[in-house]
This record gives C-alpha cells, sequence and structure tokens, in this order.
C-alpha cells in the first residue's frame, strides 16, 4: 500500500522548490497504475483547495514518437487546471521550473458533456472547437526518468499549456494534418495529426473511456490536449516558441527568464 498524501508531499516539495527528485517507483517497486492515479487526484484536490480550477484534461503517451523518448508505452491522462493557462501575450515565466519542454498538439473544446465508450466520430461531434496547442511539460522526477505509475502521479509531467484560435470542427478533416514546432523560425519537430493514435478525436475517445472507467465524464467546457506528435524539445529563454497545425493556425508562447 502507498501513502498518497506522502507522495503527493514529495512531489509537491519537488515542485515548489524546484528540485527534482528521484522516481517514487524506486522507494516503493510495487506501486501500480491506479496508485499513480491516486497521487494524481491528492495532488489536484490540493490544487483546487488552493482556490485552482479544473480547466481540463491532457494525454499523454498517445504518438509512438513520444512512447519512444519516454520509454513508457501506454497512454495516460492528467488533469489541466486554469493556473496552467498561458496568458496569450503575456509572457510565460520560466523561472521556478526544473527543466521545462514544449511539444505541439491539437486541443479540444468541448461544447456538450462527453461520457462514457464512445467512437472517434461520436468524440469529435461533441466539441465546440478544435485548435493548435503548446503543451509546456516539467517533470518533478530527476532527467524525465519514471515509469508509468510515476509520470501519472506526477499528473504526467503537465506545467502549463497555451492555444491557438478555435475553430468549430465542422466541417474540418483532421486526418493527416502536418504540426510543427518552431523556436523562432526554425523548425525544431515536424509529425502529422495521424501520428495521434491513428486519428486526434481517437485520444479524445480513449479519454473518454479512461473516466468512464471511474465513473466520470468530461464536462462541457473542457479543454483536452490530445498529446503530442513529435518528441518534446527543451524550452529555451527568450525565445518564440510556436506549434503550427496545417489548416489550424497557431499557438505561441515567448518565454522570458
Ligand atoms: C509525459 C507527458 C506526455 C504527451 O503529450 O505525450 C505528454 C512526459 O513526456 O513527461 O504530455
Ligand atoms: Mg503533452
Amino acid at each position: 500500500m502507498i501513502d498518497p498524501n506522502g507522495l503527493c508531499d514529495a512531489l509537491e516539495r519537488a515542485r515548489a522548490q524546484a528540485r527534482p527528485i528521484e522516481r517514487l517507483s524506486a522507494s516503493h517497486p510495487g506501486m501500480t497504475l491506479d496508485d499513480g492515479y491516486r497521487v494524481q487526484e491528492e495532488g489536484i484536490r490540493r490544487r483546487l483547495s488552493a482556490g485552482d480550477r479544473i480547466a481540463g484534461y491532457k494525454m499523454g503517451l498517445t504518438s509512438r514518437a513520444k512512447m519512444e523518448q519516454m520509454k513508457v508505452d501506454v497512454p495516460i491522462m492528467g488533469v489541466l487546471t486554469e493556473g496552467m493557462r498561458a496568458a496569450p501575450g503575456k509572457a510565460f515565466v520560466m523561472r521556478g521550473l526544473i527543466a521545462p519542454r514544449v511539444e505541439p498538439e491539437i486541443a479540444f473544446v468541448l461544447g456538450r458533456e462527453l461520457k462514457g465508450r464512445v467512437s472517434a466520430e461520436e468524440a469529435l461531434s461533441a466539441c465546440s472547437g478544435v485548435c493548435a496547442a503548446l503543451e509546456i511539460i516539467d517533470s518533478r522526477y530527476t532527467a524525465f526518468s519514471f515509469s508509468l505509475p510515476d509520470v501519472v502521479a506526477d499528473n504526467c509531467s503537465a506545467c502549463a499549456f497555451a492555444l491557438g484560435p478555435v475553430s468549430p470542427p465542422a466541417g474540418l478533416s483532421l486526418a493527416g494534418l502536418k504540426i510543427e514546432l518552431l523556436l523562432g523560425d526554425k523548425v525544431v519537430q515536424a509529425g502529422s495529426s495521424d501520428a495521434i493514435l491513428g486519428h486526434p478525436a481517437q485520444s479524445l475517445a480513449e479519454l473518454s473511456a479512461l473516466l468512464a472507467s471511474r465513473g466520470e465524464a468530461i464536462p462541457a467546457g473542457s479543454v483536452v490536449l490530445s498529446g503530442a506528435a513529435t518528441q518534446a524539445v527543451a524550452l529555451p529563454v527568450w525565445t518564440e516558441v510556436r506549434a503550427t497545425v496545417a489548416g489550424l493556425g497557431d499557438a505561441r508562447v515567448q518565454t522570458r527568464g
């Protein structure tokens, strides 16, 4: 048995002090994926009691590129809060982070609640919007080294997210869209929307199924990050970072120290 409170304390301390810790499974070898979700839930409960609000969810490890980079091979979910939303037009402050990385994503905005096991088409029909997004991840573990239960406990390395202009999904095809990550004018990663579980809406459907297994639904208004189509790269300071998705536009963040 693990102590979700104690493990959450260790992760919260690492985050607050910007000092990474050794992965929890090293000292708790029996830790399961469910244990990881228990620690994650405790972390979210603490954020909410400190006044933060849920903005939505993130799917992680939904592409081969990410699975290979992180050496973990099952999609996972984390929770996004309003405190993680990078305010448009405001510089993103890197001070206080551990070793942030950035990755290009496609995000959905739910127009109505999505519940249960659904197809990708049904998942998409619940959306009022879709957009390019940037996710900034920051592991609380040394050198982003973790097992599946560890990364789930750490809320899937969630740190911040930025959304581009939101388009209505009706009439848009999300298949085979080119996705690029740019630092300044330089393309540093490129991939395709097909890399996200075959289609990004499939990631939304998987989230719905994951939540359904706990008796939960995705509320209307939620933002859902479908997972990076490419590997993440180290986030540099004093740089304009952009995720572009063909036909959807781009999400931007300007970093500062
Ligand atoms: C885990 C988070 C993965 C994604 O988009 O696949 C993720 C990590 O890489 O530290 O956000
Ligand atoms: Mg991500």
